[in-house]
């Protein structure tokens, strides 16, 4: 081969190595068993009711705290707001995803870092129940309104009452589909607030990418992690493939994960907590 052909298919090849590097779409392996099942020799985080006044909503609202084994007044934790699904509630993560048995196990292998984990009701209106028709128009509606809730009333609310680390880096927030969706449009509308996001099997809620990240430019400097998955056989998948397209295409770097075998279910869902947490509030997910 003539050198300058070498140099060629080197710096081809440098290429994709490190384009591979800046847009890994890795396979993580699946969950290893047992790591959603409660284990009895282990010490147990808590989970409570937290209520807030919503001036969005004009109504007293419930959110779901989970706070670690070990949790002291005296320290100070980074926070994960974990948003549910359109037939979903506060309790949606607890009962459907057993978050808090998937967070203490991780926790007691010291995988994740101490972190208070808040889990909102993301319907934000008065009658916020996941009751009749969930899909009408004013309950999806909701959903985008929860966007001034959460950073009007429950962000301020949870930083009044548990100590946390009141930065943006200290803040994450992901959601499974229509919490996938909130967690892509609020996060990364709100980069001053929140610098880890994770969409999990986002839902046509997700905005559409240019508005999405106008600014893509600001988010490759401010964003911790971007995370995007999907189970290969989700009807979904299309929402998350054009936002990591366009990710792709601006150079934000991003995590973007479809799931073999996956399909529109918990499952997939607790799989992408189970890595997602792990690398958050952390130094080298960039
Ligand atoms: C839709 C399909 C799915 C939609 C929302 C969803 C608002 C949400 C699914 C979920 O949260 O699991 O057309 O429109």
């Amino acid at each position: 081969m003539k050198s300058s052909m070498k140099q060629l298919v080197l710096s081809a090849l440098c290429f994709c190595a490190c384009t591979l590097y800046a847009q890994a779409q890795t396979t993580l392996p699946q969950a290893p068993a047992g790591f959603d099942v409660e284990n009895s020799s282990i010490s147990k985080g808590k989970v409570e009711p937290f209520k807030y006044m919503s001036q969005t909503v004009g109504v007293e609202r419930t959110a779901m705290v989970y706070t670690p084994a070990g949790f002291s007044a005296d320290k100070k934790y980074p926070v994960l707001y974990l948003l549910h699904g359109i037939g979903g509630d506060e309790m949606e993560w607890l009962n459907g995803g057993q978050a808090q048995v998937v967070l203490d196990n991780l926790y007691a292998e010291k995988k994740i870092e101490p972190m208070i984990v808040v889990i909102p009701n993301g319907r934000a209106m008065k009658d916020d129940r996941a009751t009749g028709n969930t899909m009408a128009g004013d309950k999806v509606a909701a959903f985008a309104t929860f966007e001034k809730d959460l950073l009007n009333d429950l962000i301020p609310a949870i930083e009044k009452k548990y100590p946390v680390i009141k930065e943006r880096e200290s803040r994450a927030i992901a959601g499974l589909s229509m919490g996938g969706g909130q967690s892509l449009n609020f996060g990364l509308g709100n980069l001053d607030t929140f610098a880890w996001v994770g969409g999990f099997s986002s839902a046509p809620n997700t905005k559409a990418p240019e508005q999405l990240l106008p600014d893509p430019a600001k988010a490759k400097k401010m964003l911790k992690l971007l995370w995007i998955s999907c189970g290969d056989k989700d009807g979904l998948i299309s929402f998350s493939q054009r936002t990591h397209e366009y990710m792709v295409k601006n150079e934000v770097p991003d995590m973007y994960q479809v799931i073999p075998g996956g399909f529109h279910d918990f499952k997939v869902w607790k799989d992408n907590l189970y890595h997602f947490s792990q690398l958050l509030f952390k130094p080298a997910s960039k």
